[in-house]
């Protein structure tokens, strides 16, 4: 497997900084503030005369705010670059810890973070004396409005630090947590990555995948409950302090339109229909192999018999499922195996690849910080990620690199988050971010979807042999469609059952009852055994114990198509309705005119609201299920028509596995309903 890299985040510290955009209103500049003095970086003394009667009685271009429009102007300039160096230490130090966990990294990290806390809060109540809502300047205005954002920083210092302690608990707990082997009871040294992500990927025994699913969510589930209750909490008091209802209204906010939750919502509708084709395929396909005993033919799916700890993507189970067995596997892991693939050959192919289309090279120091290969001597966060240390020249992977397919696409996912990052390296400092979290998600992926077309991989030598046929296309975009279209529904209802956690909705006591609920009802798959609340099942996916949104994942993976589609059609490589051009096989390596296109839209960062940088590539200015629906046609009605020969159900009836006690469904209940009137 190896997808929990796959969807992995830009350095989660800094993903709370440019949130939201609510809370200026109430520490607007008090016009009768005389004369102000402002403290700037190491002693440069600014004064700064801020006369009321002008301030009040400006109207159009008043000079005066002119001349404070401009003063504002050089502030932030200097600003900028002390929030430059702040984020490059901060970088640096959770760097340490988690390419290398130890009890002295961690608290130096926590420790770091204090004191960077101390300087923006210092930096931000000076911020806010600003009165730049009068600017004429949009980009300066954004700026301001970003900066006046405080973050996690606006806890009092004890608080932030618990908080920081909590979100560590569950990480390094997540990252070092280990179970024993099922044929080897007292073999206890089985880590996620490599051995249980094998597990997963190989074992066809369904008690094994079944002891490997419940000891693993026993050790990172079930261990982190107690911070992660503390760790709501606290982060939403956070969001509060930042003007915010809730954690929840936060992390929507980072998307800057105010009907985002419905527009998720309408984007699952759009998709449900197919998904819900493919499940129904999936499950006849599990029972024949496993037997109606193990997987019944009207309910939900297993999740551990789905190849991935998560059941988000089910690549791994493609060998017995495929649409047409008798087609030659194209086994690519084999041929990169046979081939002498290092991790270092994989990285320079995805390098190549970004060159190709006139995109940035990976810079030296690049290739010397990263680290791509786990190493022995120490405990890390194996989870892939991709970091920016704010500096423009110092940029990194953190990879564990096994030989395979699928680490091929997470390579060239993270390596999407760098060309990102060096694109916007002339931008503000502020500015250096994706145009919402779902667009620094997408352009890897983006890629990815050429290098894993069969042409790309037929000009790069990982497939040989005959041309393809109808049935080997189906047979492709079936395996696309059991990595990115399970894929949503997983990733919507991680973040709904966040949501309703951070919103109060949802109490600790019906955590597990609630996740359950949700995957059952929108992803159609059970836990194997049945669970209580004793268990606490979201924390064995590392976002949820890394404190990482995951909204994003689930916008990448629509948006993505939609990028993809505007990028073929700029190669020549899609020209619709035309059956020699189709969307499945573009592939648009050495495209310059592809690659132009999207570097005009990574180059803005986040200076615009994202709607002008989606334009700026595709001409659409929403989030649209129409390139994924149009890419997958092919599949969905093979499977309709497959579905519809051998009777299937479409749609699964409620799991009879408990997750609920009766007394948490009776309180569920009561709630939905009504209040009772009582006759006068
Ligand atoms: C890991 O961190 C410890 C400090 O806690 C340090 O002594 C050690 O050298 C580090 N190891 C590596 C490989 O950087
Ligand atoms: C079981 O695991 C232990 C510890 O790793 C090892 O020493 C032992 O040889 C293993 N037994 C078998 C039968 O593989
Ligand atoms: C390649 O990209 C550079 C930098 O963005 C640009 O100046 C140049 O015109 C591009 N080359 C072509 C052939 O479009
Ligand atoms: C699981 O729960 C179901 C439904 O409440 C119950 O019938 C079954 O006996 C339980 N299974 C186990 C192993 O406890
Ligand atoms: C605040 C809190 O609950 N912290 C706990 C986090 O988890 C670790 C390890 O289980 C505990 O030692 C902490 O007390
Ligand atoms: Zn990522």
């Amino acid at each position: 497997m190896l997808f929990a890299g796959y969807e992995k985040t830009t350095l989660h510290s800094e993903k709370k900084k440019n949130a939201g955009h609510k809370i200026l209103s109430h520490y607007m500049l008090r016009s009768n503030v005389g004369l102000t003095m402002l403290k700037i970086g190491g002693g440069a003394v600014l004064l700064a005369a801020i006369v009321a009667v002008f301030v009040v009685a400006t109207q159009g271009r008043d000079p005066d705010l002119e001349a404070l429009e401009q003063e504002g102007r050089e502030y932030i300039a200097h600003l900028d670059r002390r929030a430059g160096a702040r984020k490059n230490a901060a970088s640096l130090a959770e760097w340490a810890y988690t390419s290398n966990i130890t009890e002295a990294n961690e608290e130096r990290r926590i420790q770091v973070q204090l004191e960077l806390s101390k300087q923006e809060k210092q930096a931000w109540s000076e911020t806010k004396m600003y009165r730049w809502q009068d600017f004429q300047d949009f980009s300066l205005r954004r700026m301001f409005k970003k900066y006046s954002q405080l973050g996690v920083a606006a806890l009092p210092d004890d608080k932030y630090k618990l908080l920081m302690q909590c979100v560590s608990g569950m990480e390094s707990n997540y990252a070092t947590s280990k179970i024993c082997d099922y044929k080897n009871t007292s073999k206890c040294d089985l880590a996620l990555e490599p051995e249980i992500t094998e597990i997963f990927a190989k074992s066809q025994d369904p008690e094994e995948l079944k002891h490997a699913w419940v000891e693993w969510h026993r050790a990172a589930g079930a261990r982190a409950r107690q911070n992660f209750t503390q760790y709501v909490q606290l982060d939403n008091e956070a969001a509060k302090l930042n003007g915010f209802k809730d954690v929840a209204d936060w992390w929507l906010s980072e998307y800057e339109v105010p009907d985002f939750e419905q527009q998720l919502a309408k984007l699952w509708e759009d998709v449900k229909p197919l998904y819900q084709q493919l499940h129904a395929y999936v499950r006849k396909r599990l029972r024949d192999k496993y037997g109606e005993n193990v997987v019944s033919a009207k309910g939900p799916i297993p999740a551990h018999l789905l190849g991935n700890m998560w059941a988000q993507t089910w690549n791994n189970i493609e060998s017995f499922t495929r649409p047409y067995p008798d087609k030659k596997e194209i086994d690519i892991t084999k041929t990169m195996r046979d081939e002498n693939y290092t991790p270092l050959k994989m990285f320079q192919m995805s390098d190549e690849f970004f060159r190709s289309l006139n995109l940035t090279a990976m810079p030296e120091k690049f290739w010397k910080n990263s680290i791509i290969e786990k190493p022995t001597d120490r405990e890390i966060v194996c989870h892939a990620s991709a970091w920016d240390f704010y500096d423009g020249e110092d940029f990194r992977i953190k990879m564990c690199t096994t030989v395979d397919m699928e680490h091929l696409r997470v390579v060239h996912h993270e390596m999407g988050h760098i060309q990102y990052y060096l694109q916007y390296r002339d931008m503000p400092v502020i500015f250096r971010a994706g145009a919402n979290p779902g667009f620094h998600e997408a352009v890897g992926d983006t890629i990815a979807l050429s290098v894993s077309s069969p042409k790309h991989l037929r000009r790069v030598g990982l497939i040989s042999g005959d041309a393809e046929d109808e049935q080997t296309e189906i047979n492709q975009l079936y395996k696309m469609g059991i990595d990115k279209i399970v894929f949503l529904p997983f990733a919507y209802v991680l973040d709904l059952f966040r949501y309703s956690v951070f919103r109060g909705t949802t109490t600790p006591d019906d955590y597990n009852c609630h996740y359950w609920r949700l995957r059952d009802e929108l992803q159609g798959v059970e836990p194997p055994v049945n669970r209580t609340e004793e268990d606490f099942d979201a924390a064995a996916k590392y976002h949820v114990s890394a404190d990482v949104e995951y909204a994003r994942y689930y916008v990448s993976f629509i948006i993505q198509f939609q990028f993809h589609r505007a990028l073929c059609q700029l190669a020549g490589e899609y020209v619709p309705e035309d059956l020699t051009k189709k969307l499945v096989d573009c592939d648009i390596y050495q495209s310059v005119n592809a690659g132009n296109a999207l570097s005009n839209m990574l180059k803005m960062g986040s200076s615009k609201p994202w709607p002008d940088a989606m334009e700026a590539l595709t001409g659409q200015r929403a989030m649209k299920a129409d390139g994924l629906l149009e890419y997958f046609r092919p599949l969905h009605e093979w499977l309709q028509a497959e579905n519809q020969r051998t009777g299937e159900y479409i749609g699964w009836e409620p799991s009879k596995m408990q997750y609920c006690t009766e007394e948490q469904l009776a309180a569920l209940d009561a709630k939905a309903k009504p209040e009772p009137v009582h006759e006068s």
